[in-house]
């Protein structure tokens, strides 16, 4: 039996409530072959795709089972909710971590090994729901699985692209997209709700009109969809609580055009369901940095506009029209700006549809509504041209225009100390509407500005970037509203990312703690400190660590036809390919490691040496140039150094295409070291980090994001940091004239431009893109960190040879993990931004 099975039969014995499943009458294995012969039409001689439909549909009833007892019990007690409100949310595959959360791993194990099945392998069959980049999208998940275990009553709403996150593949080294066409074998995780449809509208014209006497804006779109909703029950861990995740799918209003239909013009006939679908076809690749095409607009609107009817359908029917009861029921969090629209079309339900007074709606819609920025780079702040928006959405635009107005006016008030001309420079500093800086002519909504006036409360993702939020970006609003700013450092839910990913692990914890409890209360990992210098102990984390690089090794294999050296030092970076988070830096110091190595006698290497395997992994958007040409020299440093004989039994270097997050599952287990090398500043905070962390994987870091709070509870004499501190860029960046790179680092330049990795044309421009110090490039300070980063490695390798120290570190940072579960976060959120209590139906 697996020992996630095992894991699983403590937890169950342990769990603070009864299990969710008393365990059917009926043997699971009747109801899987009953699910394959009536939903599928088969009959005997399973696959293991065959047997993961079987068991999901089966699972699937459950679920619903736990789902519809939540709701029930949420209906009748009427608690204040939390909408989680998200362009993307990355979930991943479901099967396991439903049958693990719901705790059905002793029925759905045992009834599939009875068929001959193996669950982990008919789970591999499961395609990952990809509705997400990277970071946030995969945030949004780990805190909707919190909110369940947390008995919160929350739900996510978002949108059901039907193509996710691309597929990347390699060609020759280059990436290749390819669609991630997901729904083709059915889904076994959601329900479409039929009775659950909303009407969305754009472009059109805006009139004033009386209505019943009274004067009233009234919007007509000249163009419609409807938003039908499908829900995924979301369970929580060991409580009898599953919550939802509400995603949107655009369908036309007429099926199609009849007359137009019956005329012959079929294509005319088409054309409507066309522009409707082709709303939620498929997710923006851009993580970071938005794509300001009206496409992108139109989904951010779409799906904010169902999910904020929907909600006040819910209120309407139980409180009638008594909306300034609506904050003590709602509250709606906006994962970054993508969702802001919403502070104009709660405004616009409000004012135009229900007929409230301006600054009565716009008490409510303060009240309701809060703001998480998820990133400091100027770049990445989404701005939409006032042109766009007053023709996609003329309503909102004049509404944003009335805040503006109304905005503007109070700070004029508000400054009224200020000399007359500080007075206007700083208006105009925060004015929401204000003048594209690179093009006078173009004026542009400031969708974080419209964020901070529109929210009660604004918050960053972990302790630096909210203060780099406060000090920069936002300063002039922190100075106004300082009680607004908060700091909610990230979490990742220790189920998916501990317990189930790395059964074995999670076995040696429980074993060490006496309990499983450390599942939901994962302060309870501290208890392990004390065991971080037992030899006995140790040998016992080693040995799992092994088996996962055994099995990490055998997926490589499976990729690249490579056997690696199970005994090298484990090295991994995987996140989005971005310049900011330096994987080129990585790169070179892979180079020179390799031109050391190649530089030693036979003899030499073999005695002092340390083995690595490196990793790197990560998906480029499809329009960034850069990013691209980095994973070309990953794989052409890989091509050259992986077959070089007299080093690959000391170096390789791989790329694994298709970074998602199943794959995170299998490579963060078996990491030894992992890389958060960003410019320190940029990188908001970093989740995959306390992954890593968790799983008792040292970390090479800069003095940025999450990684500083990591290091504290970890020791940060364990944690291997290196490089110039956020402070100090601004400096840094303007001195860039004066900067006189260290010796090794023209050397690689050279090699790189001299093709010692061929493409020589390819990488110019990646050479040039931090080379020219006289031009101010290397804007992201590669050159600075590059000599602080190479003897950070260096003290790797002489911790490596240490394994007991090794070791001993390796357990501690598990032991510091604790802070890092969403859980910690979702409470911190819910207590002090959402007011939102648990409400837990009984079992
Ligand atoms: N992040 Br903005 C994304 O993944 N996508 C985005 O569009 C924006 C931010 C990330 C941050 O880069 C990362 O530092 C952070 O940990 C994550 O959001 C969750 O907060």
């Amino acid at each position: 039996g697996r020992s996630a099975l095992r894991v699983q039969a403590v937890a169950e014995a342990e769990r603070p409530t009864a299990a969710k499943s008393s365990g059917s009458a009926e043997p699971v294995t009747t109801d899987i072959t009953s699910k394959l012969k009536y939903l599928f039409g088969r009959n005997g001689d399973y696959t293991n795709a065959d047997a993961y439909q079987g068991t999901a549909w089966s699972v699937r009833e459950k679920l619903i089972d736990s789902f519809n007892k939540t709701h029930e019990h949420w209906k009748k007690e009427d608690p204040k909710f939390i909408y989680y409100l998200s362009a993307e949310f990355l979930m991943g595959r479901s099967l396991t971590n439903t049958v693990y959360n719901l705790g059905l791993e002793g029925e759905y194990g045992n009834a599939l090994r009875e068929m001959g099945y193996h669950m982990e392998k008919v789970a591999d069959a499961e395609r990952d729901a990809a509705l997400g980049n990277g970071g946030l999208g995969r945030l949004a998940a780990c805190f909707l699985d919190s909110m369940a275990t947390l008995d919160l009553p929350g739900w996510g709403y978002g949108i059901r692209y039907k193509y996710g996150m691309f597929k990347q593949g390699l060609k020759d080294g280059y990436q290749v997209e390819m669609p991630d066409i997901w729904l083709t074998k059915g889904n076994p995780w959601e329900v479409r709700r039929d009775d659950v449809k909303f009407e969305v509208g754009f472009g059109g014209r805006v009139e004033r009109k009386k209505v019943n006497g009274k004067e009233m804006t009234v919007w007509t779109p000249s163009e419609k969809v409807i938003a039908q909703a499908y829900d995924n029950p979301i369970p929580g861990y060991a409580t009898p609580t599953t919550s939802n995740l509400r995603l949107w799918d655009a369908v036309p209003v007429h099926e199609f055009d009849l007359s137009a239909f019956n005329a012959g013009d079929y294509d005319r006939a088409m054309l409507e369901r066309e522009r409707a679908e082709g709303i939620s076809a498929v997710l923006y690749p851009n993580d970071s940095t938005p794509e300001g095409k009206e496409l992108r607009l139109k989904q951010q609107y779409f799906f904010v506009c169902a999910s904020l009817q929907d909600v006040m359908s819910r209120f309407r029917a139980v409180h009638g029209a008594n909306w300034e009861a609506l904050p003590e029921k709602a509250c709606f969090q906006l994962n970054d700006t993508h969702p802001t629209i919403a502070v104009a079309e709660l405004m616009r339900l409000l004012v135009d549809v229900e007929g409230l007074e301006w600054d009565a709606a716009w008490t409510i819609t303060t009240k309701c509504l809060n703001y998480t920025n998820h990133t400091v780079m100027p770049e990445a702040l989404e701005k939409w041209p006032v042109k766009v928006m007053a023709k996609m959405l003329p309503r909102h635009m004049e509404i944003i225009e009335v805040i503006n107005e109304g905005w503007t006016k109070w700070l004029g008030v508000h400054l009224k100390d200020l000399k007359s001309e500080e007075r206007a420079k700083k208006i105009a500093a925060m004015s929401i509407i204000h003048a594209n800086p690179w093009n006078a002519d173009e004026m542009l909504v400031n969708m974080a500005y419209l964020a901070v006036v529109g929210s009660s409360a604004v918050n960053g993702v972990a302790a630096i970037h909210s203060n780099i939020v406060k000090d920069e970006i936002l300063n002039d609003f922190y100075e106004i509203f300082p009680s607004k700013f908060q700091n909610k450092t990230n979490g990742v839910t220790p189920r998916r990312w501990l317990a189930w990913c790395n059964p074995e692990l999670a076995q040696l914890i429980t074993e060490a703690l006496g309990s499983s409890e450390w599942i939901n209360d994962t302060e309870k990992l501290a208890g392990l400190r004390a065991f971080a210098s037992d030899p006995a102990f140790q040998a016992k984390w080693a040995a799992v660590k092994k088996a996962k690089k055994a099995k990490l090794a055998e997926l490589i294999k499976k990729i690249h036809g490579d056997d690696v050296n199970q005994n090298a030092l484990f090295d991994i970076q995987i996140k989005r390919i971005h310049e900011y988070k330096r994987q080129y830096l990585n790169v070179l110091s892979i180079i020179w490691r390799y031109k050391q190595l190649k530089k030693m006698t036979p003899e030499q290497r073999k005695a002092s040496a340390v083995p690595r395997v490196c990793v790197i992994g990560g998906k480029a958007a499809s329009a960034y140039d850069m990013a691209k040409r980095i994973i070309r020299l990953v794989t052409a440093v890989g091509e050259v150094i992986n077959k070089d004989p007299e080093t690959k039994d000391y170096l390789r270097l791989y790329f694994l295409p298709d970074y998602n997050v199943t794959l995170a599952e299998t490579i963060i287990p078996a990491a030894e070291l992992s890389q958060h090398i960003s410019t320190a500043g940029t990188e908001a905070s970093g989740t995959s980090n306390m992954k890593f962390q968790m799983n008792g994987c040292l970390i090479m870091g800069t003095w940025d994001g999450a990684n500083i709070e990591i290091a504290e509870e970890t020791g940060v004499e364990n944690v291997f940091v290196f490089g110039v501190r956020a402070e100090e860029i601004n400096q840094l960046r303007k001195d860039r004239k004066n900067f006189k790179t260290d010796p090794r680092w023209d050397e690689l330049m050279k090699d790189i431009e001299g093709g010692m990795f061929g493409d020589k044309d390819y990488f110019k421009p990646l050479v040039d893109s931090v080379n020219n110090m006289k031009v101010g490039n290397d804007w992201f300070l590669l050159a600075n960190d590059f000599a602080g980063y190479l003897a950070a490695q260096e003290e790797v390798d002489a911790t490596y040879k240490d394994q007991a120290e090794w070791l001993r570190r390796s357990i501690m940072y598990t032991a510091g993990s604790g802070k890092f579960s969403s859980d910690r976060t979702i409470r911190e959120y819910a207590e002090d931004i959402w007011h939102v209590k648990p409400a837990r139906p009984s079992a």
